[in-house]
């Protein structure tokens, strides 16, 4: 199998830490979001979204990170995707929360747009507005996050037990750091995401994620 990727990407490494953390043998085909790779035609002929990560399993391929970890977790019949009904449909509930709620203010509204041109609004009043929107809301997804999916009986986003609603979320929460989001008013939150952090292959997962939050040590963002 082929893992179409970038290494800081937020949605690339639940893929990479799930991958290895499971044994999961994948090809790793980087696209260089740096370069723009990813606008150009022949990418666009993998993915039309000009996104990573894609994962290629043989002629199958698919879009999608939450998809992409569901499908690795079915396949080599990983216990961190419950087959109970009810415990699947909590993963899924928190993986589309994760995505359809957090990702989007937090994401794409707070931080990208300050740390990629690309996603820069196109006046500084505009993203002004943008950012102090996303800020908003992703305080109150933070909160629902802290208090009601994790709170203080939880180990995990689902439970006492690692699921992929964990791989999942671990690194769009560590894409906090880039801003230097301070999680400490979030006590459920840092307790969980500690543990993630500890597990065997976090630290050689983000390597280089870590290099980009170092790079940007100096500079000014607009936080939470
Ligand atoms: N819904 C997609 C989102 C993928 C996504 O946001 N990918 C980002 C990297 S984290 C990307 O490729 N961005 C390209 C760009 O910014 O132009 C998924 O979960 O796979």
């Amino acid at each position: 199998m082929k893992l179409y990727y970038h290494p800081v990407s937020t949605t690339s490494r639940p893929i990479m830490l799930f991958a290895r953390e499971n044994g999961i043998d994948l090809k790793y085909q980087l696209v260089d979001l740096t370069t723009g790779e990813h606008m150009g035609e022949d990418y666009a002929a993998i993915n039309p979204n000009r996104q990573v990560p894609v994962l290629e399993d043989g002629d199958f391929r698919l879009t999608e990170s939450s998809a992409i970890l569901k499908y690795l977790a079915d396949k080599f019949d990983s216990p961190t995707y419950p087959k109970d009904l009810k415990k699947r449909a909590r993963v899924n509930q928190v993986m589309d929360w994760l995505n359809s709620n957090l990702y989007k203010d937090w994401g794409y509204g707070l931080i990208y747009p300050q740390l990629f041109p690309h996603h820069k609004r196109p006046t500084e009043e505009i993203q002004a507005g943008c950012i102090d929107w996303a800020r908003g809301k992703s305080r109150i997804w933070l909160e629902v996050l802290d208090q009601h999916i994790i709170g203080p009986e939880n180990n995990y986003l689902c439970g006492n037990e690692i699921t992929i609603a964990d791989f999942f979320g671990a690194p769009m929460i560590s894409l906090g750091e880039t801003i230097k989001c301070d999680f400490s008013p979030y006590a459920n939150i840092s307790r969980w995401l500690g543990k993630m952090k500890s597990l065997n292959n976090w630290d050689a997962v983000n390597e280089i994620f870590y290099g980009m939050v170092k790079s940007l040590q100096e500079a000014s963002f607009e936080s939470i």
